[in-house]
């Protein structure tokens, strides 16, 4: 079995600290921001309500696949294997897959919120009280929260890796993941993705700028957020929320565009702002059945098959090494 203890080999995917990450991406030509940034607990709890809007199909689509082909799901699992779920949350996806699952030798989530997956881990132990439950808490692109997977001895590993998370990487460095994912990996074991389709661009656009405005709130949370824990004056009423489906990158991109020329100052440093010009803040990559079957194979994997919504908006693959 291959358990590299190294981290990522690629520093863009590594953890670094918030003030040097807004301070970098901020003097950069095109200003950027890093998209997991968003996610603190008041953006998690906007991202959440994002999934209930509708013009945000994803999630909704997403778990009606799961529920369609769960049966089909399990049997491709097949027995005894230990579900792995890196960035983990609150747990709710895995459940319906592990009640499904003949004999699973247990369940291992691992995330960086403590109190989000402890919650997740009493409330599935409570459910399904054969399945042993090892939490691991941490950022899963470090070596460090993989290192309990040493002590267990499944039958097979699956890594469960649903929500189009993987569409938040550039596809290098979705390719470089999904490796380091291989790596954690030994032969015959599994990894269940779900990835968003390319489809229609009206489509897609509402669902990154709906009618209710909840993306427009998670995107200027950042700002918010980069006010109160970086001592910084943004106001949020000089940007605007913008997303748009660029159809060569194959990618909605959301921005904070500036309504004004204005300086803004964090931290004792002062960004200066022209009117009309952005913040990109998160890419939303879109992919095709073959593209995505290419991208498993170029990271060591072997595309085994999918399941779609009758739409084909949303599929969720199952690979192997
Ligand atoms: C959490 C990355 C799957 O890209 O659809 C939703 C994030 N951003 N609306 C996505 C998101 C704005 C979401 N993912």
């Amino acid at each position: 079995m291959n358990m590299a203890v190294s981290p990522i080999p690629d520093d863009k995917l590594q953890n670094s600290d918030f003030l040097t990450d807004v301070l970098a991406g901020l003097s950069e030509e095109q200003k950027t921001l890093p998209c997991k940034y968003l996610y603190d607990e008041a953006g998690s709890r906007l991202f959440e309500q994002i999934c209930e809007l509708d013009d945000y199909y994803l999630t909704r689509t997403e778990a009606a696949i799961f529920r369609e082909h769960i049966t089909a799901m399990a049997q491709q699992v097949g027995p005894g294997a230990l579900i792995v779920e890196p960035g983990a949350g609150n747990c709710e996806k895995v459940e319906l897959l592990l009640e499904h699952l003949q004999a699973p030798s247990g369940y291992y989530p691992i995330d960086i919120s403590p109190e989000i997956l402890l919650a997740a881990k009493a409330r599935i132990t409570a459910r399904l009280p054969n399945i042993e439950v090892t939490a691991s808490i941490g950022d899963f692109t470090q070596a460090d929260v993989w290192q309990g997977l040493k002590d267990i001895t499944p039958r097979k590993r699956v890594l469960f890796f649903p929500g189009s998370t993987i569409g938040n990487f550039t596809p290098e460095h979705a390719e470089v993941l999904l490796e380091f994912f291989a790596s954690k990996l030994s032969r015959g074991d599994g990894l269940l993705i779900g990835t968003d389709l390319v489809k229609d661009s009206i489509v897609l656009e509402r669902a990154y700028c709906d009618s209710e405005h909840v993306t427009e709130e998670f995107n200027k949370n950042i700002l918010a957020r980069i006010n109160s824990e970086l001592n910084a004056n943004f106001d949020l009423a000089h940007f605007a929320h913008r997303a748009f489906y660029h159809p060569l990158r194959q990618r909605v991109e959301m921005h904070l565009v500036s309504l004004k020329s204005h300086t803004v100052q964090i931290a004792g440093r002062k960004f200066e702002f022209a009117e009309g010009e952005t913040i990109h803040t998160e890419n939303s990559h879109k992919y095709s059945i073959s593209g995505f079957n290419r991208l498993l194979s170029s990271a060591g994997f072997t595309p085994i098959r999918h399941w779609c919504d009758s739409e084909q908006r949303y599929a969720v693959h199952y690979a192997q090494i």
